[in-house]
């Protein structure tokens, strides 16, 4: 992408109503405008990482088993009132009445609608187990939105929900999640904490909730440092122990968190309290929706029974900000690869020059040819310009052709993340990056 053609609507100053860095760098980087309070558009720049993170959480809800749908936004108020919840869940609903005067509601979350959807089509304990997510955009009509798409009212989210017909088998899907979660989030350059959770309106009695450590995170969490060795590929989620082996870690949300039990179970040099970005929560319920709702499928002695279930959320606008939050320096945004909105950004130093022109040019041609996403500078601005912003922008590699390179034959191939700096010719740039 020619940068003269593109729309990065960068901002030299920062704006005043930002007050935590992600928020400060999404508005100056130009990938989010507001449009009212929590409300955000998300522009081209910005829309891309967005559908890098969506993308990756997609595919390892894939690769977990969980089957894609999309649910509408615009839920029928009936739904709510059969589970109880249109009632409880109070001014944070956006309720809508349309035309024919009857009760709609902009989704805050889809247990209900799932449900449904079950109810209708699965009645056999042969069908079992399932698990359905989307990723869609709820409403919830937060008191004090905040921290740009951290906390916002419109946003992006991933919510999976598992049908099971006995315990045991939800509270396999539950940790089959757990691991997908992890490594999900790994895969985006983050360092995830799972800590025990309360379940709030959503229900249920097993809930761990996924934080990224920063310091401007809303949630307070006590845990053992250890907790980041958890590898996901030795948790069996069918095993009997799984629960205790993950609760062998102490790690909590301050609602959770149990002062005598921390002090027992972690050795004082490995105590943390810090706070994090909640990223993702999971719930098993068992029949809190199933039951009121009737979805029941017919048993192995041609008993009813009403499935047991789970719901998965991943908030997936909040995590461009938390991965910002956990990526950045004094200059700008450190993008990981698996999420950077390009890959590399190439420089022409000298917008006026022919032959900076040709050569920036050809290297753009061949790096196109190669399937590598570039973004390239070809506008007419200072050096000094073109830097600032690609280091605001932060795509993992800068790519730098100018007038005193040229008449030497080499390029300068730029590591975003540690500074790093390299003269190379323009073939031996392309190998690097692996174009050739
Ligand atoms: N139904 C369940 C799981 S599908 C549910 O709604 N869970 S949740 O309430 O925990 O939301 C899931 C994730 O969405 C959260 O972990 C968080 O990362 C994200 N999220 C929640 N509220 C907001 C918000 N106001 N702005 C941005 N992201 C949010």
């Amino acid at each position: 992408m020619r940068l003269s053609a593109y729309f990065l609507p960068l901002l030299r100053e920062n704006p005043s109503e930002a007050q935590i860095v992600s928020h400060r760098l999404m508005l100056r980087a130009g990938m989010i405008r507001q449009s009212s309070a929590g409300i955000y558009s998300w522009l081209p720049l910005g829309l891309r990482a967005l559908k890098q993170v969506e993308q990756i959480v997609r595919e390892e809800q894939d690769a977990s088993g969980a089957l894609e749908v999309l649910m509408p936004t615009i839920q029928p108020a009936e739904l709510w009132q059969e589970s109880g919840r249109y009632d409880d869940y109070g001014k944070e609903m956006l309720r809508i009445t349309d035309r024919h005067e009857r009760a709609m509601l902009y989704g805050p979350t889809n247990e209900e609608q799932i449900t449904d959807i079950f109810r209708h089509s699965i009645k056999s304990y042969r069908d079992l187990p399932k698990n359905f997510y989307h990723i869609q955009w709820k409403f919830r009509d937060e008191v004090r939105p905040r921290f740009g798409v951290m906390r916002g009212r419109e946003f992006l989210m991933k919510d999976a929900y598992s049908f099971d017909i006995d315990k045991r088998s939800a509270v396999t899907a539950y940790f089959k999640m757990f691991v997908a979660y992890m490594k999900t989030f790994k895969r985006m350059g983050l360092k995830p904490i799972p800590v025990r959770a309360e379940t709030g309106p959503i229900g249920g009695d097993l809930s761990h909730e996924f934080h990224v450590q920063a310091d401007t995170g809303e949630s307070e969490l006590y845990f053992d440092s250890d907790v980041v060795l958890l590898d996901e590929n030795r948790i069996d989620p069918a095993s009997l122990t799984v629960q205790d082996d993950i609760a062998g870690w102490y790690a909590a949300t301050d609602e959770k968190h149990d002062p005598a039990e921390f002090e027992t179970r972690v050795p004082e040099a490995r105590r943390r309290h810090a706070r994090g970005i909640e990223v993702g929560q999971i719930f098993y319920f068992g029949t809190k929706y199933s039951k009121p709702m009737g979805a029941v499928v017919v048993g192995p002695g041609d008993e009813p029974i009403p499935v047991e279930m789970g719901s998965y959320g991943i908030g997936v606008s909040r995590l461009v900000g938390a991965i910002i939050e956990a990526g950045h320096d004094d200059a700008g945004i450190i993008w990981p690869e698996s999420v950077a909105p390009f890959r590399l950004g190439l420089v022409n130093l000298r917008a006026g020059d022919a032959r900076c022109i040709a050569a920036a040019d050809e290297l753009y041609a061949k790096l196109c040819a190669a399937g590598i996403e570039t973004l390239y500078d070809d506008r007419d601005e200072s050096p000094g310009a073109k830097f600032a912003a690609m280091d605001l922008i932060g795509l993992p590699y800068q790519l730098v052709v100018g007038p005193r390179g040229i008449d030497k034959g080499v390029v300068e191939l730029k590591e975003r993340g540690t500074g790093k700096r390299q003269e190379l010719s323009p073939e031996a740039a392309l190998n690097r990056l692996g174009a050739k």
